[in-house]
């Protein structure tokens, strides 16, 4: 049986948890009621908070849309390091898929970590009965501390039906090299050139519609490259002096999916979730002795 629609698919909604509005529902531009957007982090579980499905959800919460976490892997860690990956059995992963789509259309999904290829696999798969509905990839493979969190046949599936499904993939400086079998960039002549390899990797594969948003949180100047057709559009970042910075390409992705689900164009949506993302640097509070988490609650405090 299909799911019951949520809202008109193409409504400009207002940000109602962003801006203090406690109701379940407002009303879109065409004047109709619709209710809350609904978006889906299909993540791995971190228990220190900064990143995986429990970042996505204080962001999407902070951003005024309705999130639902399905989980890939749990680690094992603190601020400190990634311990360990522990994968979850991929027909769990894709019996909660199933058992939400049911109930629920989402208005937006995100794709994080995966763990290994065989969850991977299953999600690629799953996402095959979610026509229409937008993707944004972050095609997680390392954490900061160097930990694998993606096997290399997942890595493989990420290069052939993660370019193929996305509708949106927001690789930083490493995966986009690492998705390219290439270098990292180092300029944004660089960035430019394999970000279109990148792109003509996803039209091989079909998809010459994806939108690349290349982050560069990790450089001097965090400055972030978007990619759509033929054009290039970069964002200037602002660098912000923090040990804060665990989960931020998490929370990036996250918030660019809450603000495709509230109905953003392309480059609003970006220039939303990059001032989303340096907004929760800027009001971090230290938090453990590693790399601490953002702070997703700053437009509230
Ligand atoms: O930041 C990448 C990342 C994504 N997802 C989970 C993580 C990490 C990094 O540690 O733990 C669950």
């Amino acid at each position: 049986m299909p799911p019951p629609p949520n809202q008109s698919p193409d409504a400009k909604r207002s940000i109602a948890g962003a801006e203090g509005s406690t109701s379940p529902s407002h009303s879109n531009s065409a004047g109709t009621q619709s209710s809350l957007p609904i978006v889906l982090s299909i993540a791995g579980y971190d228990p220190s908070a900064g990143a995986g499905v429990l970042a996505d959800l204080k962001t999407f919460a902070a951003l005024g849309v309705y999130g639902m976490a399905s989980i890939t892997a749990l680690t094992i860690q603190s601020t400190q390091a990634v311990r360990k990956v522990v994968g979850l059995d991929p027909g769990t992963v894709t019996e909660t898929l199933d058992c939400l789509a049911e109930d629920v259309r989402f208005d937006a999904i995100k794709v994080g970590m995966l763990g290994n290829g065989a969850v991977a696999a299953a999600v690629f798969l799953w996402l095959e009965g979610q026509k229409g509905v937008p993707v944004v990839l972050d095609p997680v493979m390392k954490s900061s501390s160097g930990k694998d969190l993606l096997d290399p046949e997942g890595c493989e599936i990420l290069r052939c039906a993660g370019l193929a499904r996305a509708n949106w993939i927001t690789p930083n400086l490493a995966e986009l090299a690492n998705l390219t079998g290439g270098l990292a960039p180092t300029n944004r002549e660089e960035t430019e050139n394999i970000a279109r390899e990148l792109r003509r990797m996803a039209t091989d594969r079909g998809n010459p519609a994806l939108k690349i948003v290349v982050t560069g949180g990790h450089a001097k100047t965090p400055d972030d490259l978007l990619l759509r057709e033929e054009t290039y559009q970069w964002f200037p970042g602002e660098w912000v002096e923090t040990n804060s910075t665990h989960g931020t390409g998490c929370t990036f992705s996250s918030a660019l999916a809450a603000r495709i689900a509230l109905g953003d164009e392309p480059t609003e949506a970006v220039e939303h979730a990059k001032g989303y993302v340096t907004g929760a640097l800027r009001h971090a509070v230290p938090i453990g002795a590693g790399k601490g988490p953002l702070n997703h609650s700053w437009k509230k405090t």
